[in-house]
């Protein structure tokens, strides 16, 4: 790392000691970001580092709410609004008692990169709050919805801040969010993405992060004259990331073995096919089960509780769950069985010493904020057809997806050519390529807009 690099790395820390998963996320990108910091001085003439990691503002708020019994609870809201410098603050939200400040600021600074290489004009954000929906009432849900929006519709618009979906948060929670917004505001605008086909939502917008996250694997494997056709694969998670991404693998002829929860992981020898995909969509999104439920209900598959997916052998692995599902020993087994692709879904899911064992074991690694971008791009798409108040057909969103995954795969693959010294022969190292084509477009738009 060069000096600069090392100095402001050594500040991140020492003012943000209590965030660990911030700290990850900012380690991953300086570390690899060194050689356009080194060709270009201005980066640091302007401070561009110092400034990029500091969130542009951080809102923090009370969520009082009653449950069906009338018992009142209060959960903490956040919304990062991190760097508005190419767009719109634009990112998720998440429901999940793990939320803290320090978790959603790693998210929100991911997504500035993020964003960034989708080619639309996004800025990065994460929001969300420490409520837990598992097991509460579609009525608990509504109220804890309307009582966050009341707050959040404060700061968001949509040309300022737009809101979308995230762990815990789908199209019911989406529903209810917008339908406060419009209440409060009276207006009828694309202030949140993810919304239903009937009132706004983009076609291919709950299939965009799973059938994403594949075309960036079906990119980074035509690299070396290969397709998914045939390959085992294991994915974890089960809920919309993971769900589409399956879909897609078995439409191109691969096979997804796993799936998991917060529980434990189940493996089905066979493969997942259609029809147990549907009765998992269904089990996910309606029945809200969990996935245990699938060895009971097909023969020849099994649940391990407590476990993780990342001992079973496989040619590709997809982790879409959480952040650090993967560590440095899950990444080694993975390696050892055979894996040679991993495109992660989830946002950070494997921790550093993981990612440096893929990059020695010179695999295809398609880092989150490149593989998993179609999601919010896809959400882009959505911003559009409201701005033009039209819908766009199925075709025509997933051809757009497929040629942005496309030009995500090849400017994060030219920029590692370009400046990361170990992108040689055979191997291409794009988590230096995604990180420094996603930071140039950003550093340079905040260069240009002045000291703000
Ligand atoms: P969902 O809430 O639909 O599903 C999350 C899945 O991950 C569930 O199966 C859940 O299990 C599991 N999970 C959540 N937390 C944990 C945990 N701490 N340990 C183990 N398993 C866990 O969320 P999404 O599918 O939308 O999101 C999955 C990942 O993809 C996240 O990392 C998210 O940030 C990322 N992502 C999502 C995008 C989107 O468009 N939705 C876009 C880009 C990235 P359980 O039911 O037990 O909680
Ligand atoms: O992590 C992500 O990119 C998302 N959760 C999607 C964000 C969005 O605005 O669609």
């Amino acid at each position: 790392m060069s000096d600069y690099a090392t100095r402001v790395l050594d500040q991140v820390r020492a003012k943000n000691a209590n965030e660990p998963e911030f700290l990850q996320a900012v380690q991953e990108v300086i570390s690899t970001i060194t050689p356009v910091l080194t060709a270009n001085q201005k980066y640091e003439d302007n401070c561009i580092l110092e400034r990029i990691t500091e969130p542009e503002r951080t809102i923090i708020f009370r969520v009082p709410w009653t449950d069906d019994q009338g018992k009142i609870h209060v959960n903490r809201g956040f919304r990062v609004e991190f760097n508005s410098a190419i767009g719109p603050y634009k990112g998720g939200l998440r429901f999940h008692p793990s939320v803290n400040l320090g978790i959603l600021k790693f998210l929100g600074f991911e997504q500035i990169f993020k964003n960034s290489l989708t080619t639309l004009a996004m800025g990065g954000g994460k929001g969300g709050s420490d409520f837990d929906p598992k097991g509460k009432s579609d009525a608990e849900v509504m109220r804890f919805c309307q009582s966050f929006m009341t707050e959040l519709s404060r700061h968001i618009g949509p040309d300022t801040d737009v809101p979308a979906g995230d762990i815990g948060v789908g199209g019911r929670e989406i529903g209810y969010l917008f339908g406060q917004y419009k209440r409060l505001r009276n207006e009828f605008t694309g202030v949140l993405t993810g919304k239903a086909l009937n009132w706004g939502g983009s076609l291919i917008r709950p299939e965009a992060t799973g059938y994403g996250t594949v075309y960036f694997a079906q990119n980074m494997l035509a690299t070396k004259g290969d397709e998914l056709a045939g390959k085992v694969c294991v994915a974890s998670g089960s809920g919309n990331v993971a769900q589409y991404l399956v879909e897609k693998i078995n439409q191109l002829g691969g096979k997804c073995v796993t799936l998991s929860d917060s529980n434990g992981y189940i493996y089905d020898p066979e493969g997942i096919n259609e029809e147990k995909l549907a009765w998992v969509m269904d089990l996910k999104n309606n029945r809200r089960g969990r996935i245990k439920e699938y060895a009971a209900a097909f023969k020849g598959s099994q649940y391990f509780e407590g476990q993780r997916p990342w001992n079973v052998p496989c040619d590709c692995a997809f982790p879409c769950a959480t952040q650090n599902e993967i560590n440095g020993a899950e990444a080694a087994t993975l390696i050892k069985n055979g894996c040679k692709l991993v495109a992660e879904g989830a946002n950070m899911p494997t921790d550093l010493e993981g990612i440096n064992n893929y990059l020695e074991a010179k695999i295809l690694y398609g880092p989150a904020k490149a593989a998993n971008a179609g999601g919010v791009a896809t959400s882009g798409l959505e911003m559009a057809q409201n701005s033009q108040r039209l819908n766009w057909t199925r075709e025509e969103v997933d051809a757009k997806l497929f040629d942005i995954m496309k030009n995500i795969h090849d400017n994060a693959y030219q920029h590692a050519r370009e400046y990361s010294p170990d992108s040689q022969g055979d191997f291409t190292n794009y988590v230096a390529g995604a990180n420094i084509a996603g930071f140039v477009k950003v550093a340079d738009a905040m260069i240009d807009q002045g000291l703000v």
